[in-house]
């Protein structure tokens, strides 16, 4: 069973910040990020592929024929592939949710002739759920305001079937050094000082990092009863946590 993604594996590169901008807005999931996300994730986030790939692999072990996985903030749908292609032919509904038009138009077009994930505009914060087996939140409850994290997390838990799961990957709060670490990483990719400068500020007022030791409370609070951290890259990590 192949674990990597190759849908659009020549995707379009990613010079979003290329170009000196006279004024930097608020970063946005709009089309043009859209077009170019899967070179610019892979090239920015250290072990993307190997966190989508898992996650695939650790939801297929929770999820039954006939059973139902979320994918809140899919983008493109990386995770609802790498969970079809680990369960392979059983039947089972992915429910992929994001916020961004641009992103879902793109998924659907990306996803032609499989027809077990249900596609939504919506956001996450909103979207009903219920009698879910998985749950998938990669790399996007670090966009939300803080105030609504706490009450999303409750509301997958009260969604969760008793031996359901959450599988939540984010960007975490490091040292000084690891974070620069991080900056090289990116710079290794091809980034040049202005495109992380520029990107940097268009992040700063949307996303918003939290230590694994709020995740681990937060999750806690929420009511989860066991939180395990199986990937660390860097000053990014993924965790499941189990009711
Ligand atoms: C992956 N999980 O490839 N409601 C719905 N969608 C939202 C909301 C919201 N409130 N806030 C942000 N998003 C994916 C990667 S990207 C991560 C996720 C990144 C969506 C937003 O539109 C975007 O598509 C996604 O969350 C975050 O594994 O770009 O670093």
């Amino acid at each position: 069973m192949p674990t990597q993604d190759n849908r659009g594996s020549n995707p379009p590169l990613d010079e979003v910040y290329r170009r000196p901008r006279e004024q930097i807005v608020d970063f946005a999931f709009d089309e043009s990020v859209a077009e170019v996300f899967q070179d610019m994730i892979r090239r920015s986030v250290p072990g993307y592929e190997t966190v989508v790939a898992c996650t695939g692999l650790i939801a297929a072990r929770y999820l039954p024929a006939g059973g139902t996985c979320y994918d809140l903030g899919c983008s493109l749908g990386a995770s609802s592939h790498a969970v079809l292609r680990a369960v392979g032919e059983r039947d089972c509904r992915v429910v992929a949710i994001d916020g961004s038009e641009a992103m879902i138009e793109r998924a659907r077009a990306l996803a032609t002739g499989e027809g077990r994930i249900e596609w939504l505009v919506g956001d996450i914060r909103q979207v009903e759920m219920h009698s879910a087996h998985v749950v998938m939140l990669n790399f996007v409850l670090q966009f939300l305001p803080l105030e609504d994290r706490l009450p999303l997390l409750t509301r997958i838990r009260e969604a969760l079937v008793p031996d359901g799961v959450l599988l939540l990957a984010e960007k975490l709060a490091a040292s000084p050094e690891v974070e620069e670490v991080h900056l090289d990483f990116k710079r290794a990719n091809g980034y040049s000082e202005l495109e992380i400068a520029q990107k940097r500020t268009a992040l700063e007022n949307v996303m918003r990092i939290d230590s694994l030791e709020a995740h681990d409370e937060r999750l806690t609070a929420a009511g989860f009863g066991e939180v395990e951290t199986w990937f660390r890259c860097l000053n990014w990590g993924a965790m499941i946590a189990r009711p």
